[in-house]
């Protein structure tokens, strides 16, 4: 499957709620006056594409339709536009140290798909051809480092762990030390679920960085984020308070195949000004897609 087509699979919730109502309305009215505005703007925000966004859009095909007259298409390729041009043009790509290993601590609260995430970006880096490994810096959850050696298993991905209880940051220092050893260029440290709230989870989740930075310098190179896209807006709180204790460096939007409010992405990224760097379209180990603006706004809006 290509790019596009993946996102658009992936997106295919977002993409069947947003068309439909919009079809509905722009067919339904002979002129786009201002109560099918109104209708349109809440189709938008029932997307969670935001407040701002969604002004933006509305204002441009308000314009549009006064010069050029009504044309259905035309709505959404403006839409995709304005979803285009809204994302911070900063870079998406994962971030490589300056020289040796690249470690990329994965991070968020329980269960939006961190260890998934961290096998997938495994798979990802392997594919183009560099070491990866993982390290199990998860000792709490019960089965959760049996999961994370599993996924390495099925990818032929090495995985550092410890023991159940065991610190974390103690694991991930052998890790680091396993890596460099094994001239890995990336370790992904896969780390356990902890609620925003709890402020000694995240004073363990500081000393795990804190660990792997003496020991090299710059480590964690990367700081991802993963927000589960069916929780909403929630997620946005849950990203405030994660970047106060340990700064993020990007965002992973995962789960976006079960819901119809992928438009979270664009919010998100907008309120927090950080870069989404990837999204899960599904459970598979190449589900996990690089984040393009260009395809994403596509998929959302074209058929
Ligand atoms: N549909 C779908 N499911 C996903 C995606 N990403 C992860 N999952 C599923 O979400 C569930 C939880 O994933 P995990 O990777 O275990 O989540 P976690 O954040 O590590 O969970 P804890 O370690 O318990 O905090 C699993 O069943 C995954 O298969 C995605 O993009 N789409
Ligand atoms: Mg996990």
């Amino acid at each position: 499957m290509g790019l596009f087509a993946k996102f658009k699979a992936g997106l295919q919730k977002t993409h069947n709620k947003l068309v439909h109502e919009i079809k509905r309305i722009v067919t339904r009215s002979p002129r786009l006056d201002a109560a099918s505005l109104e209708e349109l703007e809440a189709a938008l925000i029932g997307a969670d594409l935001g407040m701002e966004l969604t002004t933006q859009i509305i204002a441009k095909v308000k314009q549009s339709f006064e010069t050029q007259g009504k044309d259905g298409g035309g709505f959404f390729d403006i839409a995709a536009a304005e979803v285009e041009k809204s994302f911070v043009a900063s870079e998406s790509k994962l971030r490589h140290a300056p020289s040796g290993l690249t470690v990329v601590s994965i991070v968020g609260v329980n269960g939006t798909g961190k260890t998934t995430t961290a096998a997938k970006l495994a798979a990802l880096v392997q594919g183009r051809g560099e070491k990866a490994m993982l390290a199990a810096c998860d000792t709490f959850r019960a089965a959760a480092i049996e999961q994370l050696k599993l996924w390495g298993q099925r990818l032929k991905v090495e995985v550092v762990a410890g023991t159940y209880g065991a610190d974390p940051a103690a694991v991930s220092h052998d890790a680091v030390t396993a890596a460099q050893a094994r001239k890995a260029n990336f370790l992904f440290v896969d780390t356990a679920g902890r609620l925003h709230t709890k402020h000694n989870l995240m004073l363990e989740l500081q000393k795990l960085h804190r660990v792997m930075g003496k020991q090299l310098p710059g480590a964690p190179h990367e700081v991802l984020l993963v927000l589960d896209a069916t929780t909403g807006m929630n997620a946005l709180n849950q990203a405030r308070e994660f970047h106060k204790s340990v700064p993020l460096t990007g965002l992973v939007v995962t789960k976006l195949d079960g819901t119809s409010k992928g438009g979270m992405v664009v919010s998100i990224q907008k309120e927090l000004g950080l870069p989404v760097k990837f999204i899960g379209l599904g459970e598979q180990a190449d589900d996990l897609q690089p984040f393009d603006a260009k395809q994403f706004a596509e998929a959302l809006f074209k058929e």
